[in-house]
């Protein structure tokens, strides 16, 4: 890098830490301390500092810092957005894989820099807002019971929502942006945003509806089977955790069984679907503005299968289908649901073995999950508002 172009990052990156004094990024190292290098000349151990690089340290979420926020202690460290992984994929219909998702979500996420998020787009820095994020880790699931691993991430989703939020004046309530897993992690995650929330209007980013009769799916050969990742919605639909007149699909494109059965009982839960094409003739901006539309005003609850983007931009994803949406312009409507009122979010179906070398949808996954947090903090909403 030229010296003088490092000179005006380290000022510049000194003068946005001068401004921010709440709330601190804890374990993020601001850049104010790094002196130019020496020019040609070896530097001395006072000249060279120890700042975040992209590879640097322990792999967190963006390089938050790690909170035990599951762990039984009664205080830990406070903060307003809590990252979790949910390494489950025990649910599946096609390709397993997605129990690595976490980590290959964290691995893609590594040039994400809080301190660099300033987003052109949107205008601001999703991490230099109100909110305080951290990313506590994995839950711990076992991977031989699948109903006792949905509890046990319900229960760390409860934990980590029942502690009180760092910026209380914005919200007391803590969200959480989960990185899946397969998909049926959102079950847990809807069995635990009720309590604060209420009911939630889901809009689901996914190819597939994951409305189906989990007595259907996988051939009903048993209750226990029921619970997949193609029924969690029904289900979330029969428990009463969702709305039945306000939640949404995009991005739909896989085939379905028959119309009668599929359609009809997706609208029944109460979904509207935006497919796939028809972005094609509704452009971006259509396709806002009719999530906008019919979530309004309640909670949202966003769920992102990164199927939904085209095998194209996505290839590590249990079962992708082609036609898709490219990285863009998920990235374009996600960004323009500013306003909406975001509770809890998560990104799930990554199954990072069948990426490829230049981790095209680890990448673009991590890119996704900020694009998440800053829907979150872009408005503050108090629980049961
Ligand atoms: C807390 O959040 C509110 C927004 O609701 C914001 O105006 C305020 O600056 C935040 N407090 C701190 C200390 O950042
Ligand atoms: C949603 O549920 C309520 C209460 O159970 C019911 O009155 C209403 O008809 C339902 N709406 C739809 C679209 O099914
Ligand atoms: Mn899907």
């Amino acid at each position: 890098m030229q010296p003088y172009l490092y000179l005006f990052l380290s000022f510049f990156c000194s003068a946005v830490a001068r401004e921010i004094s709440f709330p601190p990024i804890a374990g993020v190292r601001s850049y104010a301390s790094q002196l130019p290098l020496q020019r040609y000349g070896a530097a001395s151990d006072e000249d060279v500092s120890l700042e975040t690089d992209p590879m640097d340290g322990l792999t967190s979420f963006a390089h938050l810092p790690h909170v035990a926020c599951f762990s039984a202690a009664e205080e830990v460290e406070s903060y307003d957005i809590a990252v979790i992984g949910a390494p489950f994929d025990t649910g599946t219909s096609y390709r397993p894989g997605a129990r690595f998702g976490p980590h290959g979500i964290r691995d893609g996420s590594r040039r994400i820099r809080p301190l660099h998020s300033w987003n052109m787009y949107t205008g601001y820095n999703p991490f230099l807002q109100w909110a305080k994020a951290v990313d506590c880790g994995d839950a711990p699931l076992t991977f031989v019971d699948n109903t006792v691993a949905l509890k046990q991430l319900g229960k760390a989703h409860k934990i980590i929502s029942n502690r009180l939020a760092t910026n209380i004046s914005a919200s007391k309530i803590p969200r959480i942006l989960m990185l899946g897993g397969d998909h049926t992690v959102t079950l847990a995650a809807l069995r635990s945003t009720i309590d604060h929330w209420g009911v939630v209007n889901v809009i689901h980013f996914d190819s597939h509806i994951d409305t189906w009769n989990p007595h259907a799916v996988g051939g009903g050969v048993s209750d226990y089977a029921a619970v997949n990742h193609g029924t969690f919605l029904h289900i979330a639909h029969e428990e009463g955790l969702i709305s039945n007149e306000s939640s949404i699909h995009a991005g739909i494109r896989a085939p379905l069984g028959t119309r009668h059965r599929d359609l009809d009982n997706d609208a029944r839960c109460g979904f509207d679907i935006i497919k796939a094409r028809d972005i094609d003739e509704i452009g971006v901006k259509g396709i806002i503005k009719r999530i906008k539309d019919r979530v309004g005003n309640g909670n949202a609850y966003i769920t992102v299968d990164i199927d939904v983007l085209d095998p194209a931009y996505a290839p590590a994803t249990g079962t992708a289908e082609p036609g898709g949406w490219s990285t863009r312009e998920l990235l374009s409507i996600i960004d323009g649901l500013s306003g909406l009122k975001v509770i809890g979010a998560d990104v799930v179906e990554v199954s990072p073995a069948y990426d490829n070398a230049g981790e095209t949808t680890c990448i673009a996954a991590g890119e996704v999950a900020r694009s998440l947090i800053g829907l979150m903090v872009d408005v503050p909403v108090s629980a049961s508002s």
